[in-house]
């Protein structure tokens, strides 16, 4: 097992690795920015290294600041959370070139899930259905004519160094093409510094359906089921859960297995999601892999009774998957709701201090959080204060443990989205599981575009 750890992230993910190391008995060490010195990251470790100011990109996202505090306190792995440096390939290779495990899958894993369209390339080969679209980067205006007359209308061109909604543009006519194509080029270059961009089938109310998967470092890959996150702003999910109510048994494990035979014929290690869109007619495309732990991580674990950050832990030290996780039982059901530090109306973020925290508790509820009464929520991070995650017997034991606990939540100080969540909640295409990816746009003003 490891010496040491060190755990390259903040807020509700950090204390969330913290707790699993201290069920391994594995020592911590905390890194924070300056604002973040008060945090509960920073309490609950071991350790704990200043790493730089506010500016994520001088602090959680510097690398040489993250390898020397590793350095520094003499750790043999890091746990990289989600977001920051968590699907860096660079990161990963220069953790493993200073004899550090990085707690994921290898670099060249991450690089490759990482360029979306060969992402897409290596996994129709591995045998997964994907939505019809360019088997590479768009190179001129003559194949985006080709591929456009092959794919038809409507379609949506991607960034392929995009992700999660980044860098998209939806072609419904012919001649919004060639300005899309330029549009998605130069939006690409500026984010990402790459013009690369591909196209597929453009979905009009899919569906957001994910598998999580773990794998281990001798070739095996198991899936954990599947989660339904269709409610979401803006790429900004509000609402998962798990199992959902669009995929029969059967499905789940026909679908299940064919995603781990093709993540072990790529050689896939450590937590990873696949992500599908599910169009009307039931049909599953995959469309893009997540190589790290997920926010929505809980629901999982709720409805398998796998701690998935243990295991990543387990499965990094090189346990076989057979002693790290076992067999796979699914029992129940389970839904999670971000609770964000916003406007439930405008989304505007709202920092500041809490001055009232008071999360519910009773059977069946965990919430994740690292917030505090008198925590001052800073403005230079995501907005997110704590996940509200309930498991029930079923679905609609679960809806009820949920409604009941956005009652019970207090927060005060700063504006949540809880109110948002007590609406969607109560909505009776929500109890009837009628969710695509357009669902909250009825919940929203500004139609959540
Ligand atoms: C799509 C799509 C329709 N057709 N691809 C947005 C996030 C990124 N992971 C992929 N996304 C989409 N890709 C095709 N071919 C619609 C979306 C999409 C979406 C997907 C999942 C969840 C919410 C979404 C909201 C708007 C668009």
């Amino acid at each position: 097992m490891f010496r040491k750890i060190l755990v390259a992230n903040r807020g509700e993910i950090a204390l969330r690795v913290i707790c699993a190391c201290k069920e391994l008995s594995i020592p911590t060490v905390a890194v924070y920015s300056e604002p973040d010195r008060n945090s509960l990251h920073v309490r609950f470790a071991d350790e704990a290294v200043c790493i730089g100011p506010a500016r994520s990109s001088e602090s959680y996202l510097n690398i040489p600041s993250v390898i020397s505090a590793a350095e520094i306190t003499n750790v043999d792995a890091i746990h990289p959370g989600y977001g920051f440096l968590s699907e860096n390939a660079n990161f990963a290779q220069v953790c493993e070139a200073s004899h550090i495990t990085f707690i994921g899958p290898p670099g060249e894993i991450i690089q490759l899930m990482g360029e979306k369209d060969r992402a897409r390339r290596e996994m129709a080969a591995a045998g997964l259905p994907t939505v019809p679209g360019t088997d590479s980067v768009i190179a001129d205006e003559a194949a985006l004519e080709e591929a456009a007359g092959r794919i038809g209308l409507p379609l949506i061109i991607k960034a392929s160094a995009g992700g999660g909604g980044r860098g998209m543009r939806v072609v419904r006519s012919k001649d919004e093409l060639l300005p899309a194509f330029r549009t998605a080029q130069s939006e690409a270059q500026q984010a990402f510094g790459t013009p690369d961009v591909y196209a597929e089938r453009f979905l009009e109310r899919p569906r957001h359906i994910e598998f999580q998967v773990l794998g281990d470092r001798h070739g095996n890959v198991i899936h954990l089921g599947e989660r339904e996150c269709s409610i979401q702003r803006r790429h900004q999910k509000l609402v998962e859960e798990s199992p959902s109510s669009a995929l029969p048994a059967k499905r789940r494990e026909e679908l299940g297995a064919q995603v781990a035979q093709a993540l072990e014929k790529i050689g896939y290690q450590n937590a990873g999601t696949v992500e599908f869109l599910m169009d009307e007619d039931g049909l599953f495309y995959f469309i893009e892999m997540n190589t790290r732990i997920q926010v929505e991580h809980p629901v999982t674990e709720m409805v398998t009774g796998v701690d998935l950050i243990k295991s990543q832990i387990r499965l990094a030290t090189g346990e076989k998957l057979s002693e790290a996780v076992g067999k796979v039982k699914f029992s129940g059901h389970s839904i999670e709701c971000r609770i964000n530090a916003e406007d439930p109306e405008t989304f505007v973020p709202s920092a500041g201090r809490i001055t009232t925290f008071q999360p519910p508790g009773g059977t069946g509820v965990r919430v994740d959080s690292a917030a505090y009464a008198d925590a001052v929520i800073p403005p230079y991070y995501d907005s997110l204060i704590a996940k509200l995650v309930v498991h029930g017997r079923d679905r609609e034991e679960a809806i009820g443990r949920m409604r009941r606990a956005l009652e019970m939540f207090v927060i005060e100080g700063v504006r949540t989205s809880i109110p948002l969540h007590r609406k969607i909640l109560a909505d009776p295409d929500f109890a009837a599981g009628r969710l695509d990816t357009h669902f909250v746009e009825r919940f929203v003003a500004d139609g959540g575009k």
